[in-house]
């Protein structure tokens, strides 16, 4: 090819062109007239796309996929509602810091703000949930603002980036360079551009871990984009410092490690009062926001606390740190333990601790893995899927009670993210898209388990037709409560029994709205049948199977680490 040769495409066709180049997985979107080009293009490229039933549902499958692959999620909607329903996905993967690109379709610039149809300030609407918005102004510029998509959507704190496309763009024809029709292979996956905390800071804070007692390491959802548990463990087993994570950090370390303490912050099982004794806390790659601090009351006072983040400003946003490590989780653990030097004893009983400890905690909550109660105790599903599941499987979880019971009860039997939960929005409504994502983006050899309330799969179950089509064989858990549970549980602690307003469900049959959908159902109703219907689900790799679990329809017994008899509650505070 000479320097001059040129290639004469449509602006859609290019777009298409550099995602192939940029080896990223499928796209989840659905088509209007803006992009047909794209699609086209997709089609003779042979670029995976796939139709989703609601741009939502794109966005959250795209960050699923993020989740268990770190290469960015692809998505896009057409011009109006295409966009603008894509905005609580975005949102997620944004908070989360998951790597996506979004395209979406935009109005023709010949005619835009005459009132052309679906049009709206969706710009201006998506531009403050995304890293970075670019509109395409000049169509030779499309290689170009791929390359910076991907390149800002896995560097730093990696994060959604929009690639807004006029119509007349996508389907304007233009003689390319043909020599731009490159990347930067170093950005196609997150951690893109690694950096090391400065030497001096990391000096300081191996000091400071060096004459702790009782060090403690809280891992956040950072670790997993890092891929720094090998890092983690290695710092943990040479050291002697527990682990304990947040609800997106689960994995960090396998959970049935001896040195794992299990989540921390609003929920917890030893991990909490092993803050409390703590004297020195290692933070790593988690921002500290409300639920892993409780509300920012959990850090104490007084207690020298390390904070590793690859997001400078983000250290000190809610809590006060002694030594400020600025870059990757992974470089960071890793200097951290040359600096630190050989392997030491000294923890051995303050390790002890741990598994001591959380020998205590699992009798105390076999009431809940172990129950035999009808309707069925949530904690009983989370006890069989951790007997069944198969080490490499992932479990994806919802946004209301699923995460919480999720982030409390199972356990990851190997480091990695085997616990997918949109914690960075928290929506309800991501199960079953976040299955989709999280199934293709491991492959078809492993499981992949969701966790969704009755009202999250209400808003959602249109793309269990998706999950159908594009062939993945999902096991969708619905905790069939017959409520906006989490809200009944709420009202019920702060109003008081009876007093619910707009969080009651009508009684459905999950199982035969499954069947109807060409998916296999199964509505399990006692306990003891809870493990053949989910190694039933496991075999079926041909459709996607949803468990309908009838769960509590008690709101007293609703919350998985509180018991409402005893919980007491100041008036407008928040009790769980
Ligand atoms: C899109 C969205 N709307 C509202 C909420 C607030 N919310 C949190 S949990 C919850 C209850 C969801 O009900 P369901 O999906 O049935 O789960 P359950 O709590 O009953 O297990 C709600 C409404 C939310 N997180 N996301
Ligand atoms: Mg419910």
């Amino acid at each position: 090819m000479t320097a001059n040769a040129t290639r004469r495409m449509t602006g859609g066709a290019a777009l298409a062109e550099m995602l192939k180049l940029h080896e990223s997985g499928p796209m989840f979107g659905m088509g209007g007239f803006q992009l047909l080009p794209f699609y086209e293009a997709c089609r003779v490229l042979k670029v995976q796309h796939y139709l989703i039933n609601d741009e939502r549902c794109g966005a959250f499958a795209a960050d699923a996929y993020a989740r268990v692959t770190n290469r960015p999620g692809l998505v896009d909607g057409t011009l109006g509602p295409g966009a603008t329903n894509l905005a609580t996905g975005l949102a997620e993967a944004f908070n989360a810091g998951m790597p996506m690109v979004a395209i979406i379709g935009d109005a023709n610039r010949q005619h835009a703000w005459k009132n052309m149809t679906q049009e709206a300030r969706q710009f201006d609407v998506l531009r403050p949930l995304v890293k970075e918005a670019i509109r395409v102004e000049v169509i030779s510029r499309i290689p170009e603002h791929l390359r910076r998509a991907f390149a800002v959507a896995t560097s730093g704190r990696p994060g959604p980036v929009l690639l807004a496309v006029p119509e007349d763009i996508a389907h304007g024809e233009h003689d390319f360079d043909a020599g731009d029709f490159w990347i930067d292979p170093g950005t196609l996956k997150a951690q893109a551009r690694r950096s090391r905390p400065a030497r001096d800071d990391l000096a300081r804070a191996a000091a400071l871990l060096a004459k702790a007692e009782r060090p403690l390491i809280l891992a956040g959802g950072g670790v997993h984009i890092s891929e720094a548990s090998e890092a983690l463990l290695a710092l943990a087993e040479a050291q002697g410092i527990p682990v304990a994570h947040t609800m997106s950090g689960k994995g960090a370390i396998g959970c049935n490690h001896a040195l794992s303490a299990g989540v921390f912050g609003r929920y917890s099982r030893i991990a909490n009062d092993l803050i409390g004794m703590s004297d020195c806390l290692l933070v790593v790659g988690c921002k500290l926001g409300e639920i892993a601090t409780k509300r920012f009351t959990l850090m104490p006072a007084g207690v020298p606390l390390i904070h590793l983040d690859i997001v400078a400003e983000e250290i000190g946003r809610t809590t006060r740190q002694d030594v400020a490590l600025v870059g990757d989780a992974r470089c960071g653990l890793e200097d951290l333990l040359a600096e630190l030097g050989p392997r030491t004893d000294r923890r051995a009983a303050w390790c002890a601790e741990v598994p001591k400890r959380m020998a205590t905690w699992l009798d105390s909550a076999r009431d809940r893995l172990e129950s035999v109660e009808s309707p069925i105790n949530v904690g009983r599903l989370m006890g069989e899927l951790n007997k069944i599941l198969p080490d490499d499987a992932v479990l994806v979880a919802d946004g209301g009670f699923a995460g919480h019971w999720g982030g409390l009860l199972f356990d990851t039997k190997r480091a990695g993210r085997g616990f997918v939960a949109d914690r960075g929005f928290a929506s309800i409504g991501y199960g079953v898209p976040g299955g989709i994502g999280a199934q293709i983006g491991v492959g078809s050899k492993r499981r992949v388990v969701s966790l969704t309330g009755d009202g999250g799969f209400n808003m959602s179950m249109g793309d269990l037709e998706t999950a159908r089509r594009v062939g993945a064989p999902i096991v969708a858990c619905i905790f069939n409560n017959a409520a906006s549970g989490y809200v009944k549980a709420l009202q019920h602690a702060v109003f008081g029994h009876g007093n619910y307003q707009s969080s009651d469900l009508v009684e459905m049959n999950y199982a035969n709205i499954a069947d109807a959908m060409g998916c296999q159902g199964i509505r399990v109703e006692d306990p003891e049948r809870l493990g053949d219907a989910i190694r039933a689900g496991l075999e079926n790799t041909d459709t996607p199977t949803v468990l309908d679990i009838v769960v509590t329809r008690d709101p007293a017994k609703m919350l998985p680490a509180a018991d409402n008899r005893t919980l007491k509650v100041t008036k407008g505070d928040r009790p769980v």
